[in-house]
């Protein structure tokens, strides 16, 4: 049995296409058993007004010592949106039970310069904690401004501050990066990436689709670790997953979705299917 194994920590939310919703469909879709350790349920993502909140913390370690109890290796860990600010040192203890594993984090933490509604300051401190433990980091502009103690009015708009944030978002080059949402000129939009393997770095620049929608960063980190178990690169994993987010992004704009459904990335699925 040679198949790729990730576990997934990340909330789910009921409605509104993000988080678990988008990992376990899209990890699954591209040939990779996906194990889900939910942070939190929520009936919707924090967009929408009056959502509940679960709080899943207490039931993270007991599942990580009975999956190591039971001989389970993992092939990545994939982190995203945590439910309170113990979480991020549970996804640093689950590096620590399955080090085989390669430790992928996407730091959610907020979007347009705003954290999102649950997010406290405890939890943005332990969160760029966290991004220092990663083998690979995911931030869009919003939460590498945080990890770095940037303004977000300073955030990378030429090629020079994006690769100058990168290099400081690597930890002088140790591990991998892709910097989300740098747009290097009108109507475009794209990832600046490093690898920390070949030390090799470069952009990459689609055209953007009409509006934001919710739950992107979470089709694109899918998208790039399903891409990532199947043997591509940093920066081909990288082109998929910003080449699918797009091809969903235009395709939902044109049929009218607004940004809290997110985007309808079901009717796309085939273009994953391994
Ligand atoms: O897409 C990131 C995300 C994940 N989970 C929840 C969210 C968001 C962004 O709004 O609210 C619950």
């Amino acid at each position: 049995m040679n198949h790729k194994r990730v576990m997934a920590i990340h909330d789910i939310s009921g409605y509104g296409r993000c988080s678990l919703t988008v990992a376990l469909p899209v990890i699954t879709a591209m040939g990779v058993q996906c194990c889900a350790l939910p942070a939190a349920y929520l009936s919707t993502h924090t967009a929408f007004e009056g959502f509940t909140f679960h709080d899943m913390t207490d039931e993270l370690r007991p599942a990580l010592v009975h999956w190591k109890k039971l001989g389970f290796s993992f092939d990545a860990i994939y982190s995203g949106f945590l439910g309170s600010a113990e979480q991020m040192a549970i996804v640093k203890e689950a590096k620590e039970l399955f080090p085989e594993a390669v430790l992928i984090v996407d730091p959610v933490m907020g979007d347009n310069g705003v954290t999102y509604k649950t997010y406290t300051p405890d939890m943005c401190k332990n969160m760029a904690k966290l991004a220092m433990e990663a083998d690979v980091l995911l931030p869009n502009l919003t939460e590498a401004s945080i990890i770095l103690e940037r303004s977000y009015d300073d955030v990378p708009k030429t090629k020079e501050t994006a690769l100058e944030w990168v290099e400081k978002l690597s930890w002088e080059g140790r591990h991998s990066v892709v910097l989300k949402g740098i747009s290097l000129s009108e109507g475009m939009v794209g990832v600046c990436w490093y690898d920390a393997q070949t030390k090799a770095n470069g952009f990459i620049q689609l055209p953007f689709y009409g509006q934001g929608y919710h739950g992107t960063g979470d089709l694109f980190g899918s998208v790039f670790v399903g891409s990532l178990m199947n043997g591509a690169s940093i920066e081909k994993a990288a082109y998929r997953a910003a080449e699918f987010v797009g091809h969903c992004a235009d395709a939902s704009f044109k049929e009218g979705m607004p940004t809290h459904e997110g985007v309808r990335f079901e009717a796309h699925m085939a273009k994953l299917i391994k």
